[in-house]
């Protein structure tokens, strides 16, 4: 449960938040694959309820009616030719998966849900799964609205309805048995892990007994005996009565005071600077980096929900998010996911973005458009494509190269400028002052001329922008003007002149 599965040497993950499988088939193959990529997380690929006010928000997804596999990213049957098109090219597939509730309590009955499935929140009937009221927790929540009321009581938080989505009972068998056979069904298909959604709200009892029913990983794709990967959603910061160390025996867990302190770091916010970084990870009260899965933004907190405020780094703060992310890439704490977002009509009244609940880019009639390809190798009808963003990409490679090399030969200047190496594998120096950075710096490189892999590319043997020559000594001489859009250098033994 704590190994990615992924090929040796690669260890990024993307969320394709909201892409189509068509889509994501033919990313594995003309992009995640030759830049590196370890794997995709993609969104719920099951059943959900469909919610025409507001018109298709992404967070219908997060509204399940059946694990049939049919949602707006596609069929059973592109979900399935997703999976091995990109284990074909050893980039794996990590499902988003929602154990712990249903659609809203509210919604009445119907069919109006992405494969036509029908229900009944009345009665609490999901019939393709088999769930009556039976099923759900009701009976144990004690708060008069049903809803949890206080994240300082565990039982609320565990028992009763988050934001009044019904609440599965994990502790039943046949529950337990309809979510392990949904994931089992999933690794069947060739899927490498999960991302496990609003685990807080589940006792870690019932969540280890469901991973404990799942199958090992398919023998077509994965060594016999391989586990899959499982990253649970919790969000921790302190100062609740459920927190994220009850939940490190089963598998990782999303490290939520990364992607707040990255960006209040970066922003130069609350007295906050670069140089303290210098024992960033565990120093920072962290959770440890075996354990952590870590990121700049997530789907919910780059729109203001979730946790994390506004100090989170985003693709809307381009120049500020690429540092963020280069950062995450270069430092060996905890594994990285990084986010590829569509663009929405962000649109704030008294401090509120009242658009936050938009959909991905979609035709009239509901469907998600594809993703196309620019000249440029960006993406078109809105997708932003973070992933393919040169500085990012580039330092998913620096990670690749840097493996498991130690953290080493850290430098600042007390203030926003900061370099550290990977072992003798990658060096990287930031300029968020306001500020020239002007130095002789110990890189603990090999002798030689690297290419600078976020001004440019290193391609068949050639820098198409600057490059820094390392002296016999490992020293280097760096220059950054503080004014620069990417204030920083970036290199590695793979791009090596
Ligand atoms: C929608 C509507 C609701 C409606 C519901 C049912 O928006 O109004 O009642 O349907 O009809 C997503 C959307 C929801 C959406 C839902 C279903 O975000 O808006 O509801 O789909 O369509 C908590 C959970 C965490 C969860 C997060 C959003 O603990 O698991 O809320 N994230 C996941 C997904 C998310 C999804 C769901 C779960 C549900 O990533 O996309 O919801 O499947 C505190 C607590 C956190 C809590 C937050 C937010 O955080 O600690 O546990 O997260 O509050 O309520 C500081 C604190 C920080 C605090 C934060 C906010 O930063 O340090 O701890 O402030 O107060």
């Amino acid at each position: 449960q704590w190994d990615t599965n992924a090929v040796p040497g690669r260890t990024t993950i993307v969320h394709l938040f909201e892409w189509r499988w068509n889509d994501i088939a033919d990313e594995c193959e003309r992009w995640l694959n030759p830049n590196g990529f370890a794997g995709v997380q993609v969104s719920p690929p099951n059943e959900n309820l469909i919610i025409t006010d507001p018109w298709r928000p992404w967070w219908e997804r997060y509204q399940p009616i059946s694990y049939k596999l049919c949602s707006r990213s596609g069929s059973e049957e592109e979900f399935k030719k997703m999976v091995k098109k990109c284990n074909n090219v050893g980039v794996r597939i990590y499902v988003d998966a929602i154990l712990n509730h249903m659609c809203g309590a509210g919604v009445g009955s119907g069919m109006a849900s992405t494969c036509g499935s029908s229900f009944d929140t009345n009665k609490e009937s999901f019939p393709s799964v088999g769930y009556s009221n039976l099923d759900f927790n009701d009976a144990k929540c004690h708060t008069a609205s049903g809803n949890i009321e206080s994240y300082q009581d565990k039982y609320q938080v565990r028992n009763c309805r988050l934001v009044s989505l019904l609440d599965l009972s994990q502790d039943m068998d046949y529950v337990r048995d309809m979510l392990a056979q949904y994931l089992n069904r999933l690794i069947d298909i060739g899927v490498a892990g999960f991302r496990l959604d609003a685990v807080k709200h589940m006792w870690p009892g019932d969540v280890q007994a469901i991973i404990g029913r799942l199958k090992n990983l398919n023998t077509d794709f994965f060594p016999s005996g391989s586990r899959p990967f499982v990253y649970q959603e919790v969000i921790d910061q302190g100062g609740e009565a459920v927190s994220s160390s009850e939940y490190l025996n089963i598998g990782y867990v999303t490290e939520f005071k990364y992607s707040i302190n990255i960006g209040t770091v970066i922003r130069k916010w609350n007295g906050q600077k670069m140089a303290y970084l210098r024992n960033w990870g565990e120093g920072w009260a962290f959770m440890p980096s075996t354990s952590a899965l870590v990121f700049v933004d997530n789907h919910d907190n780059q729109r203001g929900s979730g946790a994390g405020g506004k100090a989170v780094l985003t693709f809307w703060d381009s120049r500020l998010y690429k540092m963020a992310v280069a950062f995450t890439l270069a430092h060996p704490y905890g594994q990285p996911r990084i986010m590829s977002s569509f663009h929405w009509n962000r649109y704030f009244i008294d401090g509120k973005d009242i658009n936050d609940w938009q959909g991905p880019p979609s035709n009239s009639n509901g469907s998600t458009k594809p993703v196309t390809i620019n000249s440029d190798l960006t993406c078109g009808n809105d997708w932003i494509c973070e992933h393919r963003w040169r500085q990012i990409k580039n330092m998913v490679a620096f990670r690749n190269a840097a493996g498991s090399s130690d953290l080493q030969n850290w430098w600042d200047n007390g203030n926003n400028q900061v370099a550290f190496g990977r072992g003798n594998r990658g060096f990287v120096v930031f300029n968020n002052d306001d500020r020239v950075l002007d130095m002789w710096i110990q890189t603990g490189l090999a002798a030689g001329t690297y290419c600078d892999i976020i001004s440019g590319d290193f391609m068949e043997g050639q820098c198409t922008a600057g490059s820094v020559l390392v002296e016999s000594n490992g020293m280097a001489h760096f220059h950054i003007e503080s004014w620069a859009e990417d204030p920083m250098i970036a290199i590695h033994v793979n791009a090596k002149l």
